[in-house]
This record gives C-alpha cells, sequence and structure tokens, in this order.
C-alpha cells in the first residue's frame, strides 16, 4: 500500500510543473509549400504535438505541444528526418536525398528560383 502512495506521489511530482501546451518557435530550413507540408507532417507525426505553423518566408515553425508527451529534441529529430534543416543541426544526407528536387533549400539555384517566385507572387 504504502509502495502505491509513493508512486501516486511520484508521478504526480513528475507531471508537475510540465506544460501541456507548451510553445516553442525555431527556424527550419525549406523553399516551398511543398516543404510547408513535409514540415508540419513531420511535427504532427510526433505524439504530443498538438500545432506545428510553418512560415515559408520567414522559415520560422511555430509549435504547440504537451510537454508531458513529448519535447523539442523529439520533434527536432522528427523533422530532421524528413530531411529539413533545424537551426544549426543538419539533416542527413540520406534524409536530405529523399526530399523532393524542387525542395532542395541547400541548392543556391533552387532557392534563388523559389525567391524569384515569392516575389513575382507578391507584386502580382
Ligand atoms: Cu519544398
Amino acid at each position: 500500500m504504502k509502495t502505491i502512495v509513493i508512486l501516486i506521489m511520484l508521478t504526480a511530482s513528475l507531471g508537475y510543473g510540465q506544460n501541456k501546451n507548451a510553445k516553442a518557435s525555431m527556424e527550419v530550413n525549406g523553399v516551398c509549400m511543398m516543404c510547408k507540408t513535409r514540415i508540419e507532417k513531420a511535427c504532427y507525426k510526433t505524439k504530443g504535438v498538438k500545432s506545428a505553423v510553418w512560415n515559408v518566408n520567414t522559415h520560422e515553425l511555430r509549435l504547440i505541444y504537451d510537454e508531458r508527451k513529448t519535447d523539442i529534441n523529439t520533434i527536432q529529430s522528427n523533422i530532421l528526418g524528413v530531411g529539413h534543416d533545424v537551426k544549426d543541426l543538419k539533416a542527413t544526407d540520406e534524409a536530405y536525398a529523399t526530399v523532393h528536387p524542387c525542395c532542395r533549400y541547400r541548392d543556391n539555384e533552387v532557392r534563388k528560383d523559389h525567391e524569384d517566385n515569392t516575389i513575382k507572387e507578391r507584386d502580382k
């Protein structure tokens, strides 16, 4: 009986101070709407992520997640897993190779193409 009480207290104290709607934002590299879908999907695939919105212009990813179920490192590694660099963390070449050719954000030509398109869209 005593053990059970201690266990309950321990579980309660572990959960204490953890936010089920923790917010975070970080920079994720990408170039287009396909990247956006890929990045956000990778986040939602992570158990505990409630909201993931990536901005194609600013490259900022805004997250709302349950700290009791996941953490930033887990979310980041899932994003890296689909081939997108997070801040200073580089996705492996294998993971990067799986992104669509038009999404090769490390390629200056591709990046420039997308930037031109963004400007065209804006000036339309
Ligand atoms: Cu893309």
